[in-house]
């Protein structure tokens, strides 16, 4: 099958929340690949009128690669129909198997075309804030080889942000929790994002102008899950909590 095809076929099994084999046991599928048929697939969404909100980068922590058993950094495409608002209500009815991590995100306050260095990456972040990232394989038994899980768009589903700050270059050791009804269920620190949650950012820089995804204005960058994904269950508010950034929060619905 073509790289257009493929796009539809994981465009549909995340419209319809049916999940699929893996394209990669049938298809010959390369990382470059899988970046344009992921692009092809926010295509779709793009025609369906949710415009690109930003990216996020993912596997940039040990926990999340032994998770899943990949080894290497991706990152995906964010679109507006994937944003929850904080404190309001997600649907497991809408997804296949989702699962909740604990993020913090970057908002850019000018546009990025090129890749920029760490030490220059204060010019284009207005404000940060700690985040919930759904992700949702379109895969069955969410099992996915690398490029497959890049051909799916990294699995982004959904994201929720909490209130947003002004950015600190300190963020290096901050404790990131996932809560379950208050309770903690998993939990790590933001040294697990690649050291420091600012390297992940920089990376999105360098990735993105490699593929020509321009980086705008406003866009967020979510920066990679600190610890293992849980699966959500109906009826649990799960939160996230990262030290000195505060809290945010969803309601898991039927
Ligand atoms: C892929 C998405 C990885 C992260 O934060 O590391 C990711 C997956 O685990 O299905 O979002
Ligand atoms: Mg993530």
């Amino acid at each position: 099958m073509d790289r257009t095809e493929l796009a539809k076929i994981l465009d549909e099994a995340a419209v319809n929340a049916k999940p699929i084999s893996q394209l990669s046991l049938l298809n010959d599928i390369t990382i470059r690949d899988a970046y344009i048929i992921q692009r092809e697939a926010i295509r779709c969404r793009e025609q369906r009128g949710h415009e690109i909100v930003g990216l996020k980068m993912g596997f940039t922590s040990i926990a999340k690669m032994e998770q899943m058993g990949v080894h290497d950094m991706i990152w995906g495409i964010l679109t507006a129909d994937m944003v929850i608002e904080n404190g309001s209500e997600a649907s497991l009815g809408n997804y296949i198997h989702p699962r909740a991590e604990p993020e913090v995100c970057f908002r850019i306050s000018k546009d990025i075309t090129a890749e920029v260095s760490l030490d220059e990456l204060d010019q284009y972040v207005e404000a940060m804030a700690p985040a919930i990232e759904i992700i949702d394989s379109r895969y069955e038994n969410f099992k996915f080889s690398l490029e497959d899980v890049v051909a799916d768009n990294c699995s982004s589903t959904g994201f929720v942000i909490g209130p947003w700050q002004d950015p600190s270059r300190d963020i290096k050791n901050l404790s990131m929790e996932l809560l379950f009804d208050g309770e903690v269920v998993a939990s790590g620190s933001s040294a697990d994002i690649l050291g420091d949650p600012w390297k992940s950012l920089q990376a999105a820089t360098r990735l993105a102008s490699e593929y020509g995804e321009p980086i705008r204005k406003g866009h967020i960058i979510l920066a990679g899950a600190a610890t293992a994904a849980v699966f959500m269950k109906e009826g649990v508010e799960v939160s996230a909590r990262v030290e000195s950034m505060g809290e945010t929060r969803f309601k898991v619905g039927s």
